[in-house]
């Protein structure tokens, strides 16, 4: 959720430091920062990317998701807990960090606080002598990975919350937290107030006026406990603006402190570094639930997120609840290891380490000299003398390569500095434009349609309003993902969607509706809503022998457009049509999951088209994805 931001201060021996640095042969300053730019704890933290949320509390007996604030602590009992397990597993991921809910939003601690009796303390577990906080601080410690804590301001069991007494209960907590248990690299502050709850037994909704939570005074305090501790929500680091984990592209770094701004995109030119975190769970739920182990993201989608969150500069906090056991399951154990397999594919050969590139350098100075670019490291950089704002850089590979993702990073110590960029590829003997890029900051991994296949290539910086500051420059290959119908929502008998394009379609984006992936969606509720029939029609890209074909109705918990009668239609050449089935999706509200329709008998064709005839909610047309079946 969005929360109020403040800006953090400026570092200026940071800067002195880089700024002043003597090297051999010619002596040339640095270039000058741009705009606003990172404190020493901010940059620390961007370079974690990936890490682990973990909501674990009373929510995971219950089966809810905002415990109302009067559940019995005597629930809180896993009998298989182990924290050690639970980070081990995180680690394996490639995680570096995890994020515990130390308290939700039903006021409920797992720590043994002494302020609210609503502790640990009263539960069974562990004869109430446990400490969850303490057991993931230790693990953590013992895993090598960086700890962090989630205290929900918004408190549904505290009898003086709205009041002046919950505050000084809530920075309470904090010091807590933040005393007890080691280094805490953030803390979480959910900008999420529902107004009614618990509230002590008065059962009522009450509102909280601006600046309730004196976040100014909690951060002062939280500077002189933990100075290196990321405040998220508050001071030093901002949501990324869904809880899909994706953030927006362009994307900035930085904010507007006195109007603050959107959240996914940042503020171009604003006066605050504020960087983002994306938020997301492997599950629709961010709590435990045994309804939802059967809908586990799949690694493809956890690699999509990723790709549009940490490949756009932001980090990622990907939640992974235990169980009621104290156990992560093994379906989401299954997707984080495969995610993982992804990431390590695709960062497995970079085709430009150790290449020759030559540009410009300042001031002809080997510090800034353009290979920095291609060196693996992340603090030297290339840069040019101050009139040049839109270099160019020669790169030649030591051998041909293929790849289709194109890795840039930019020296954010300077402050986020690239506007537009371009990278040209020679190929048969002339160079292509094979992308064109917005923003760069801490990192931008930029997807090709297709691979691409050279060993020279061209980096054009198109717009920046200062010398631009690159530190990396890298070049990768997608492990294919496209062919990874993991996702259980969809059968693996489907086909995969790889060539398959939308020919026409009555309205809206049809294309969402092949893209393999379950959670986006195609519908026909433009600015009014168009009225049923609605269709389109697909190119599978080759003749195929269709046995089924399968209906996803959406998955995001509403029926509007949802279809209950349906006609599908198969052609070889798009002009001439049959029709292949038609007929009613009976339970379709109670059970939106995959519809297959078996065709009577198999019917070759290179085109399909789907049309909703009738919809059960609304006045428009939906759908989630349209697959097909092949014959065996
Ligand atoms: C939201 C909360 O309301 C959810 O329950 C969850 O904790 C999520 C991370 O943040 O704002």
């Amino acid at each position: 959720m969005p929360s109020p931001i403040r800006p953090p201060m400026i570092r200026r021996a940071v800067l002195t430091a880089i700024a002043c640095l003597t090297v051999p042969g010619r002596a040339v300053e640095a270039p000058a920062p741009f705009g606003a730019i990172p404190h020493e704890r901010q940059i620390t933290w961007q370079r974690m990317e990936l890490y682990a949320f973990v909501h674990f509390g009373l929510n995971t007996w219950t089966n809810r998701e905002w415990g109302y604030g009067d559940e019995d602590p005597k629930l809180f009992n896993p009998d298989a807990f182990d924290a050690r397990a639970i980070v081990k597993s995180f680690r394996e991921a490639g995680m570096t960090a995890v994020i515990l809910t130390a308290k939700h939003h039903d006021g409920f601690c797992l720590w043994p606080t002494k302020t609210t009796g609503h502790n640990i303390t009263k539960s069974p577990w562990k004869n109430g002598r446990g400490d969850l906080v303490r057991e993931f601080a230790d693990a953590c410690r013992a895993e090598k990975l960086r700890f962090g804590i989630y205290v929900s301001p918004w408190d549904r069991n505290h009898a003086e919350y709205a009041r002046e007494g919950y505050v000084k209960a809530f920075h309470e907590q904090i010091r807590e937290v933040l005393t007890g248990y080691g280094p805490v690299f953030e803390i979480w502050f959910d900008g999420a107030n529902g107004g009614d709850g618990w509230y002590g037994g008065a059962k009522e909704k009450r509102t909280i006026p601006p600046g309730y939570y004196r976040y100014p005074e909690a951060v002062e305090m939280i500077r002189k406990i933990q100075p290196q501790c990321v405040v998220w929500g508050a001071a030093d680091a901002r949501w990324g603006g869904s809880e899909q984990g994706h953030v927006a592209y362009p994307h900035w770094h930085t904010m507007d402190s006195q109007r603050g701004g959107d959240a996914a995109t940042g503020v171009r030119h604003g006066d605050t570094w504020m960087p983002a975190e994306g938020d997301t769970s492997i599950r629709p739920g961010w709590f435990w639930h045994a309804a939802e182990d059967g809908k586990v993201k799949s690694p493809a989608k956890l690699m999509q997120v990723w790709m549009d969150c940490v490949g756009r500069g932001a980090n990622l906090i990907l939640n992974v609840p235990p169980d009621h056991h104290g156990r992560l399951r093994e379906p989401d154990l299954r997707s984080l290891a495969g995610f993982k397999q992804l990431r390590d594919q695709l960062l497995a050969t970079d085709f430009a380490a150790g290449a020759a590139v030559s540009a410009p350098s300042r001031g002809n100075n080997p510090r800034f000299k353009p290979p920095n670019l291609t060196d693996n490291d992340i603090e030297t950089y290339w840069t040019t003398d101050d009139a040049s704002h839109t270099p160019t850089g020669e790169i030649k590979l030591k051998a041909s390569a293929t790849f289709d993702v194109i890795r840039l990073r930019e020296q954010i110590r300077l402050g986020q500095r690239v506007d537009a960029f371009a990278v040209d590829a020679m190929i048969d003997g002339s160079w292509k434009e094979i992308h064109a890029g917005k923003t760069i900051g801490h990192q931008v991994l930029a997807k090709l349609p297709s691979p691409v296949t050279t060993d020279r290539l061209r980096l054009r910086v198109t717009d920046c309003p200062a010398v631009p500051c690159l530190t990396e420059f890298s070049l990768l290959k997608m492990p294919d993902i496209s062919t990874m119908n993991a996702d259980p929502r969809l059968s693996p008998d489907n086909l995969t969607k790889t060539g398959w394009r939308i020919v026409s379609q009555t309205a809206g984006d049809a294309s969402r509706a092949i893209d393999g992936d379950p959670d986006t969606l195609w519908h026909t509720h433009m600015a009014t809503e168009q009225a049923p029939p609605q269709s389109f029609d697909i190119d599978l890209g080759s003749e195929v022998r269709v046995a089924a074909i399968t209906y996803l109705p959406r998955q995001d918990g509403t029926a509007h457009g949802m279809t209950d009668r349906y006609r599908f239609e198969l052609s070889q050449d798009g002009k001439r049509w049959i029709t292949a089935a038609e007929g009613e999706f009976s339970n379709i509200r109670a059970n939106p999951v995959e519809q297959t329709i078996p065709l009577k008998s198999p019917i070759n064709a290179r085109f399909l088209r789907f049309t909703g005839l009738r919809c059960i909610e609304r006045n428009h047309i939906s759908a989630a994805e349209i697959g097909v079946i092949p014959a065996k």
